[in-house]
């Protein structure tokens, strides 16, 4: 695999749809040259959120975390390029919103924790189970040439 097929997967949570953000997300990802290869816009099943967040279960805020992420539609999205993984993360900031830096999503929109607005895959290992959890090999669009990619990242 070269460096420019790095995957991320990243999501709009229910309060980022409800307050008319998905635009903003997907433009700041894009603004940083990330590729995008799948989109869906899904009420997640229940079954999907617990196997989504299986390495929170058992701590104290799972339950609420579950509860949600299944609260209303959320916004599906793989990327893919260098550091894809960290570019996202990058761009929508740090988990806790308090802590957040401006010029970051939860920086810029999110105050609480548990309404932060967006998920970002937190290693290119977490994001390939994401990815595979949330889309059918089918559904990732790879072979479109992103033409402002050899601008951004120099190849
Ligand atoms: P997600 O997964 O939502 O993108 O968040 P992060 O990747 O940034 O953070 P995480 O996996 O550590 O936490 C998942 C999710 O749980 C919520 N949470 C987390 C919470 O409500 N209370 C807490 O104390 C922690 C650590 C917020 C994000």
């Amino acid at each position: 695999m070269s460096d420019m097929e790095e995957r991320t997967f990243v999501a709009v949570k229910p309060d980022g749809v409800q307050r008319g953000l998905v635009g903003e997300v997907i433009r700041r990802i894009e603004a940083r040259g990330l590729k995008l290869i799948a989109l869906k816009f899904v009420q997640l099943p229940l079954e999907v959120a617990l196997s989504h967040y299986c390495e929170h279960e058992g701590k104290p805020f799972f339950d609420d975390l579950v509860k949600y992420i299944t609260s209303g539609p959320i916004v599906t999205m793989a990327f893919q390029g260098k550091h894809a993984v960290l570019i996202a993360r990058s761009v929508i900031g740090a988990t806790n919103p308090v802590q957040a830096a401006m010029g970051t999503i939860r920086g810029d929109f999110a105050a609480e924790i548990g309404r932060n607005l967006v998920h970002g895959a937190d290693s290119v290992e977490n994001a390939k189970r994401e990815i595979s959890l949330h889309f059918k090999d089918s559904e990732l669009i790879t072979t479109w040439h992103h033409t402002g990619e050899q601008w951004i990242f120099g190849s």
